[in-house]
């Protein structure tokens, strides 16, 4: 461990109503981190720190136990707006009573300051054309910062600069994935993809995930990404930047097909989780392990869709994702329950999933969607069932986004309207929640999870799909005050996005960000956040889900960054700038 490092980071002492709560770091780094700074939240008032575009939702969360009267003043002195809150209500999941402060009206550029009655709190906010632009940026360049297999040079990452890590041109076939063509030990090339997280391993079914939805964003909003600058080495070619940031994980994830079987291997890994560290140096032994069902049918969706996006770019490339996509499917459905069983001398992250079903209907869909072959929109309709938020292991979504927003024409009206039925009663649902949710936020008790942000975007996600089929205001209010969770307005206080808002994170579980000599974190990582599932050993200031979380090193169950968390995100910063510009 990097003691010196640890001892330069600081860490949070958080301070919420009068009650003060010393966190208490875990273990192994008390005793190093010895100059820990106070850091301390005066803002009562929950609001989104980053701000907010001119027509964009805008309630604000005070904790309090009676109705409030609110006034809105401009830099000039002059009352903009007076209003008064909603009654006060109980949000379980942070144990507190909230009302709302509902200032939408707010509508002109500017910077505001808030009164509340016979209280001295008063907090600034923002209202902005281009709210988001940089974080935007930064929320894709996160991806380059965390690229195995390239050395960052300063012209591109600036103070983040690194040598290369994990070249991943030696890797060994683990017993797991031993086969007669590959034998145990025997060597392969995968070099390139995405660092899943704070760690650096790589794992097929994440990296899908995230790779899907980032390909949405480039399908829904070409026009915004076509001259989106995100300072890369290929930011000269003549491909937007967007679409070379996903090809170097795409490359990567081709590589972890077995060409002698068309089976996909379910992650590329060390042996263990490597201590805190700069990539390179990393130089442990690694392996791909177990070819299982998961990893092909996620590996086959998300390289067929790859392979429409790509046409336009790089054909031939192109065209060999739609036969890898097709390969890795015909392997799956010749192996239709082959379960990660995590192998005892492994110890890095699983990703297991033992339900696949949903996992066909995607891969079913985007074949159906790449080929025009009916026999793969049949095995969608077989495989498909009542759509969920997705996550990493939860894609049921998926197909039926992809079908009503990238294939509309290639399916008959009633199709066409059964499947968005579906999908709209899920957005419904979500809607629902938003509107009972005493935080204004549409998170209930299954959402505090490992990655709950994650949840929280992914539920955005599926609210701009909705609004998309169905531009009802309820969709945008929802999936905006989702984001304004995130970006403050939840009951920890914290903007949940490195290097954004008033209080962000500082310490995320990032092993980049902790082992550098840099005392701010890589920016534009939206942190995991808070669950009472404490799956770590880091004492925590409250075991309420919304509650439960901690800006430390040590929780890396709240406080990890992760490529999955963050494509959703983009999505929906990308979504609003397309909606709002002018
Ligand atoms: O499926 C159960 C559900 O039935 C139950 O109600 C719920 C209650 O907590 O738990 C559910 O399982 C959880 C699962 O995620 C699905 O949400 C597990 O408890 C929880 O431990 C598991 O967390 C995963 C975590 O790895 C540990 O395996 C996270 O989703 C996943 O995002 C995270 O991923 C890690 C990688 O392994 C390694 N790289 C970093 C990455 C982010 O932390
Ligand atoms: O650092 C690891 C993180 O990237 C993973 O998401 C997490 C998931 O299991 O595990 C972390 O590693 C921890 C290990 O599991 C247990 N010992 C402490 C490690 C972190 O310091």
């Amino acid at each position: 461990m990097n003691i010196r490092k640890l001892s330069v980071k600081r860490t949070s002492v958080f301070i919420a109503t009068g009650a003060v709560i010393a966190l208490a770091a875990c273990q192994s780094i008390e005793t190093t981190n010895k100059n820990a700074r106070v850091h301390q939240f005066s803002d009562a008032i929950k609001y989104n720190q980053v701000g907010y575009y001119p027509n964009a939702s805008k309630i604000k969360i005070v904790p309090s136990l009676k109705k409030m009267s609110v006034k809105v003043i401009d830099n000039k002195g002059k009352t903009v707006l007076e209003s008064v809150s909603s009654e006060p209500e109980y949000w379980p999941y942070s144990g507190e009573s909230v009302v709302k402060l509902d200032l939408t009206a707010v509508k002109s550029v500017g910077t505001y300051t808030i009164e509340i009655d016979d209280s001295a709190q008063t907090i600034t906010f923002e209202v902005n054309n281009n709210p988001y632009t940089d974080m935007h940026k930064e929320g894709l360049r996160a991806y380059y910062i965390n690229r195995a297999g390239i050395e960052l040079l300063p012209k591109h990452a600036g103070d983040f600069a690194r040598p290369m890590g994990h070249p991943d041109t030696e890797v060994f076939i683990h017993e797991s994935a031993s086969s007669e063509a590959r034998p145990t030990n025997s060597v392969l090339s995968s070099p390139k993809g995405w660092y899943d997280a704070g760690d650096y391993n790589k794992y097929i079914v994440n990296s899908g995930i995230s790779t899907y939805t980032l390909l949405l964003a480039y399908d829904h909003f070409k026009e915004l990404y076509k001259n989106k600058s995100l300072n890369i080495p290929e930011s000269n070619n003549n491909i937007p930047d967007i679409l070379d940031e996903i090809a170097w994980n795409v490359e990567w994830m081709s590589t972890m097909q077995d060409p002698n079987d068309g089976g996909v291997y379910h992650k590329l890994t060390t042996l263990n989780f490597s201590p805190i560290m700069m990539p390179y140096e990393g130089k442990e032994p690694r392996y791909v392990v177990q070819k299982t069902t998961s990893a092909a049918l996620n590996f086959s969706a998300v390289m067929a869709y790859a392979s429409r996006i790509y046409n336009d770019v790089t054909p031939d490339i192109a065209k060999s994702y739609l036969v890898q996509a097709i390969e890795a499917y015909t392997w799956a459905i010749e192996n239709p329950n082959i379960y990660y069983q995590q192998p005892d001398d492994v110890k890095t992250g699983e990703y297991g999933d033992n339900d696949v079903t949903d996992e066909f209907a995607w891969a079913s869909a985007e074949l159906f969607i790449a080929t025009s072959e009916s026999q793969f929109l049949d095995n969608f309709d077989k495989f498909s069932s009542t759509p969920q938020t997705p996550s990493w292991a939860q894609s049921s979504a998926l197909p039926y986004i992809s079908l009503l927003t990238n294939a509309k024409t290639m399916l008959s009206e009633s199709q066409y309207s059964q499947y968005k039925i579906r999908l709209l009663n899920l957005a419904n649902d979500i809607v629902n929640q938003h509107k009972s949710s005493a935080y204004a936020v549409a998170m209930s008790s299954d959402d505090f999870v490992w990655g709950s942000n994650g949840v929280a975007m992914n539920k955005a996600l599926v609210l701009w799909q909705a609004y998309g089929l169905d531009p009802q205001n309820d969709y945008k209010i929802a999936a905006e005050e989702l984001v304004n969770y995130v970006l403050g307005a939840n009951p920890t206080g914290y903007s949940y996005v490195t290097g954004f808002g008033k209080f962000p994170p500082k310490h995320p579980h990032h092993r980049q960000s902790e082992a550098d000599s840099i005392d701010e974190p890589v920016p534009g990582f939206l942190i995991g956040g808070p669950h009472s599932g404490q799956q770590d050993s880091c004492d925590y200031p409250s075991n309420l889900p919304a509650q439960s979380f901690l800006d430390h090193w040590c929780s890396y169950s709240t406080n990890e960054v992760t490529i999955n968390w963050n494509a959703p995100f983009v999505y929906s910063l990308a979504q609003m700038h397309d909606l709002h510009k002018k």
